[in-house]
């Protein structure tokens, strides 16, 4: 009998809990403590002991709304990794180290009085806070955040709490923080801080510091009490209004350090934060990092912050831009499904950008000028991941304006929104406003477009349809590309009524089929199948024991996999399971079906199907 008390389980009204700010963690013990007297083998399954907010009235979801209504209006905005790192580009005594530049001093275990001495040639004397904030509202962009004090300690700002800053440290001697303020509030850009809180490299109490032995350490509690609490009051009291305060790294942090930090959030009624200032803290929203989700966390904000080329901060040898195309596309597919896109950019230690980012963001800005109105504003669209590209919603009264982002132009002339049952009222091109004509047919709405795509990266198409938008479920079925994303919350789950336990669970907003123990329990998908071959299957899924084994099937084709604990059951990774053979089209089965006698419990969040013999480009 597999123990029950090892599989982290959460309470589905959790899923439904917003991210208010204050008292979300009453909350949540109330939730648990709930669960817990009706089931008491869920009392070791409850988050280790985390920072707790201190106890605050709750934000009625309606103030939250309001809050965070900007940001959602707003999808797209600038990331700023700036620092002493930047004066060297992330080269240390010649020699490249690994990784992003703004990791250099801990990479090259570098010693606090050598990394000082970057810190006192920090002088980027061709930083002009309008021109750069003028780039960012060119390209689109709608806020801000900098890094105001990053891992290494030197504060980009006229710090009160340590002269280890722009102003009293560095030749620089301006204080870039409330240039850019200043700059960010004439041009009608939210401003917002990056604030790294626990992670400080500099002070003997900070976190992360284990080269320097010259080092006297104090405890995490005083660097908290005579640097970050400081600092962050500053930050939120004498630079205007701050739109958001973006916490990172929460790492080893006593209570009493979380709960001095988010109380002076209260200074900004008004700002938002993200989800990174302690463990389980959930923040207005979640941050995910470089990556896109596949899919969206449910009934949570969050934003993906990706860096423009491959570091964050500037590193002389990263030449991997990110192509324009590539940046438009993603933003297209984070609003798709409801985020916002947060783009890295890294200036030099002279204070300007690259010319490949400037060049990308020129050119974002000229593909929003025109296409704009399909982003800002939007939401995630039921209508999820066509074959041809991906769409955004905007509801306007009675009628919706889907904004159909076409990646792919039919060659056929003939685009098909499978599923939507809604009445057309009109279809136009955003690239110059042509009118387009549209027909019901069986698989939903055909849009009949120019032989040529308006834009070659993502052309949109306006389609306007009456009321709220109706989508048939199809069954879903491998795309252009041979590929198929079975989601845990699409799964049909046998076995598991009255006593038995496996059901739909979240982890970090994502769902997947968990509290998985008994081995006659086991989930379904009903498919398409269009083109007949060879699938390969893989699984996003995390298993704590040692291994497990289960069986996947598309009607009577099957593998047996045999998958390797992943870790811990918070650790999701693709394993490859094998593939299947599909020998003819029509309507299948798919089913996990664990091997009794050698299965343990885990967490199942997607399966994948892959046609082999199909590249990306078909
Ligand atoms: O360690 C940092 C890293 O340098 C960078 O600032 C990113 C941005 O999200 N955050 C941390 C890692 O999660």
């Amino acid at each position: 009998m597999p123990d029950r008390n090892k599989q982290p389980r959460f309470p589905s009204s959790l899923a439904r809990l917003r991210s208010a700010r204050h008292g979300l963690f009453v909350l949540v013990a109330v939730v648990f403590a709930t669960s817990r007297t009706t089931t008491q083998h869920l009392s070791a399954q409850r988050p280790a002991a985390q920072p707790t907010a201190t106890q605050q009235p709750t934000e009625s979801p309606d103030a939250n709304a309001s809050r965070i209504a900007w940001w959602r209006e707003a999808k797209f905005g600038m990331f700023v990794h700036w620092g002493v790192y930047s004066v060297v580009g992330g080269q240390y005594k010649g020699q490249e180290l690994p990784n992003s530049a703004e990791w250099m001093m801990a990479r090259g275990k570098i010693p606090i009085a050598e990394y000082e001495q970057y810190a006192k040639q920090f002088n980027p004397t061709a930083f002009d806070a309008d021109k750069f904030v003028g780039l960012a509202k060119r390209a689109g962009m709608k806020y801000l955040v900098i890094t105001a004090k990053h891992h290494d300690g030197f504060a980009m700002f006229d710090s009160k709490a340590t002269a280890y800053n722009v102003v009293d440290f560095s030749p620089f001697g301006r204080d870039i923080m409330s240039e850019l303020a200043e700059a960010c509030q004439k041009q009608g850009i939210k401003f917002g801080f990056y604030y790294s809180q626990a992670q400080d490299w500099h002070h003997p109490g900070g976190f992360g510091n284990g080269w320097d032995k010259t080092i006297k350490r104090v405890s995490s509690d005083q660097y908290v009490s005579e640097k970050a609490v400081p600092e962050v009051r500053q930050l939120l009291t004498e630079y205007g209004p701050i739109g958001i305060f973006w916490w990172d790294t929460p790492r080893a942090m006593s209570e009493a350090a979380f709960n001095s930090l988010h109380s002076l959030t209260k200074l900004q009624p008004d700002v938002l934060t993200n989800d990174r200032l302690g463990e389980n803290f959930p923040g207005d929203y979640k941050t995910f990092e470089r990556n896109i989700p596949r899919q969206a966390p449910h009934g949570k904000d969050w934003e993906v912050c990706m860096p423009i080329s491959g570091s964050w901060g500037y590193k002389k040898s990263d030449t991997d831009f990110k192509s324009t195309r590539t940046l438009i596309r993603n933003l297209a597919d984070i609003a798709s499904k409801g985020g916002n896109y947060l783009l890295n950019v890294s200036p030099t230690g002279t204070g300007t950008l690259l010319p490949q980012a400037v060049e990308r963001l020129e050119q974002i800005g000229q593909w929003m000028q025109t296409n704009g109105e399909s982003i800002y504003g939007t939401t995630a669209s039921l209508i999820g991941k066509p074959d041809w590209g991906r769409c955004t919603a905007k509801a306007t009264g009675d009628s919706t304006a889907l904004y159909l982002h076409v990646f792919d132009w039919p060659q056929d002339g003939k685009l098909v929104i499978r599923g939507l049952e809604n009445d057309v009222q009109s279809a136009s091109l955003l690239d110059g406003g042509q009118i387009l004509s549209t027909q019901t047919v069986d698989d939903g709405v055909l849009v009949s477009v120019p032989a040529d795509p308006p834009d070659a990266d993502d052309s949109v198409i306006k389609l306007v349809v009456s009321g709220t938008p109706e989508v048939r479920s199809l069954l879903p079925t491998p795309g252009k590309d041979g590929v198929l994303e079975l989601f845990a919350d699409q799964a049909f789950i046998h076995n598991n009524e009255g006593s038995r336990d496996a059901g739909l669970r979240e982890h970090d907003g994502i769902p997947h089929v968990g509290y998985w123990l008994d081995d006659q329990a086991w989930v379904e998908w009903e498919i398409e199948i269009r083109e007949p071959g060879v699938y390969q299957v893989s699984a996003v899924m995390s298993v704590q024991e040692s291994q497990t084994e289960f069986r996947v099937s598309v009607n009577d084709s099957q593998l047996s996999a045999s998958v390797p604990s992943t870790g811990s059951y918070g650790r999701y990774v693709r394993r490859d399971l094998g593939t299947i053979r599909v020998s003819q089209a029509g309507r299948k089965s798919v089913r996990v079906i664990p091997a009794p006698g050698s299965w343990q419990p885990m967490n199942l969040r997607q399966l994948t199907l892959k046609r082999e013999g199909k590249t990306d480009a078909d």
